[in-house]
C-alpha cells in the first residue's frame, strides 16, 4: 500500500505539527541550550511556523541587534569565499539578492521578500518551519517547489557554528540556487520521486538530497565549485571541500544512494555533477527504477499532483 502523500499545496499545512527534534526543545549540547533569553526568542519565532497556512504572507520578524550582528559575522565571512569557491549560478544570483531582497551585512533579510523573489525567478516559494521535518515530508515539499525554511538564527556565542539549519544556512546556502531554473527543476525532480515512495526509497532519495542540495560539487570549465548549501554556508567546509583532501567521485545516483555519511563532521566523500540538467536527468532515470506503481506530475495551474 502506498504511503500517504500531499496532493494539493494546502496539504503541506499538515506538516507543521510533525517537526522532529529541536522544534521546541534544544539538545543539551546546543550552544543556546542554557540561555533562557535565546530559548524564549526561538519559541516566539517558531510560533509563526506553527500557525502558518498555505497562501499567507510569511510574517515579518523584527530581528534584534544581537541577531543582526550574528548574521553580519556569517555574511561577511562567507562572502569573502564565494568568488573563489561558489558555483557560477550562486554568484550570478547573489548580487540580485543584494539589490532586490535586502541582502547585506546590515540585517537579516525577510523570508517573505525572498520568497516573492524566488517565485518570480523559478516558481519556488519558502514556507516557514519550526525545525527539522522528516525526510519524507521535507522532500515531498520540493515536489510543489516549496522549500521549508527556518526563520530563527543560531546562538550568538558561536556565529560560525550551528548544529541545525538556521536562517543563515537557508538564505546564504539554499536560496541563491533555488533562483536558478535548472536547479529548481532538479530539486523538484527529487521531490516528485519522493511522493508515495517506500521508506527504503525515501532513505535513498534523502541520501541523494544530502550529496547534492546539501553537499554537492559541480564541474565548471576545468574547475570544481560548490553548489550544496551545507558547503556554501560553512566557512570551514567550503574551503576543505575544494582543497584536494576529500575524495571526489562522479555523480551517479545508484552509487550516491548507497553512500554512508557523517552528519557532524566534514564529508570524506563528495560527488561532482556535470551540470544541474545532467543531474536532473540522472535522478529522473533513478526515480524510474524505484518500484512505485504509478508516476506523478505537478500541475502548476492547480498547484496539485496528478497521478498517471
Ligand atoms: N527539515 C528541515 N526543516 N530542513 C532541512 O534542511 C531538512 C529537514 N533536511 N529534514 C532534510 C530532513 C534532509 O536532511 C533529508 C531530506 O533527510
Ligand atoms: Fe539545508
Amino acid at each position: 500500500s502506498t504511503p500517504w502523500f500531499p496532493r494539493k499545496m494546502v496539504d503541506l499545512d499538515t506538516f507543521a505539527d510533525k517537526v522532529l527534534e529541536m522544534g521546541e526543545e534544544l539538545d543539551s549540547d546546543h550552544p543556546g541550550a542554557k540561555d533562557p533569553v535565546y530559548r524564549a526568542r526561538r519559541a516566539e519565532i517558531t510560533k509563526i511556523a506553527k500557525t502558518y497556512k498555505t497562501g499567507q504572507p510569511i510574517p515579518h520578524v523584527e530581528y534584534t541587534e544581537i541577531e543582526n550582528q550574528t548574521w553580519a559575522a556569517v555574511f561577511n565571512k562567507l562572502t569573502t569565499m564565494f568568488p573563489s569557491h561558489a558555483c557560477r549560478e550562486h554568484q550570478h544570483v547573489f548580487p540580485l539578492l543584494i539589490q532586490n531582497c535586502g541582502y547585506g551585512p546590515q540585517q537579516i533579510p525577510q523570508l517573505e521578500v525572498v520568497s516573492k523573489f524566488l517565485k518570480d525567478c523559478t516558481g519556488f516559494t519558502l514556507r516557514p518551519v519550526m525545525g527539522l521535518l522528516t525526510s519524507r515530508d521535507f522532500l515531498n515539499g520540493l515536489a510543489f517547489r516549496v522549500f521549508h525554511s527556518t526563520q530563527y538564527i543560531r546562538h550568538h556565542s558561536k556565529p560560525l557554528y550551528t548544529p541545525e539549519p538556521d536562517v543563515c544556512h537557508e538564505l546564504l546556502g539554499h536560496v541563491p540556487l533555488f533562483a536558478n531554473p535548472d536547479f529548481a527543476d532538479f530539486s523538484q525532480e527529487i521531490g516528485l520521486a519522493s511522493l508515495g515512495a517506500a521508506d527504503e526509497d525515501i532513505e535513498r532519495l534523502a541520501t541523494i538530497y544530502w550529496f547534492t542540495i546539501e553537499f554537492g560539487i559541480c564541474r565548471q570549465g576545468d574547475e570544481n565549485r560548490a553548489y550544496g548549501a551545507g558547503l556554501l554556508s560553512s566557512f570551514g567546509e567550503l574551503e576543505y571541500c575544494l582543497s584536494g583532501k576529500p575524495e571526489l567521485r562522479p555523480f551517479e545516483p545508484t552509487k550516491v544512494a548507497q553512500q554512508k555519511y557523517p552528519i557532524t563532521e566534514y564529508q570524506p566523500v563528495y560527488f561532482v555533477a556535470e551540470s544541474f540538467k545532467d543531474a536532473q536527468m540522472r535522478v529522473r532515470e533513478f526515480a524510474n527504477s524505484l518500484n512505485r506503481p504509478f508516476s506523478v506530475r505537478y500541475n502548476a495551474y492547480t498547484e496539485s499532483i496528478e497521478m498517471l
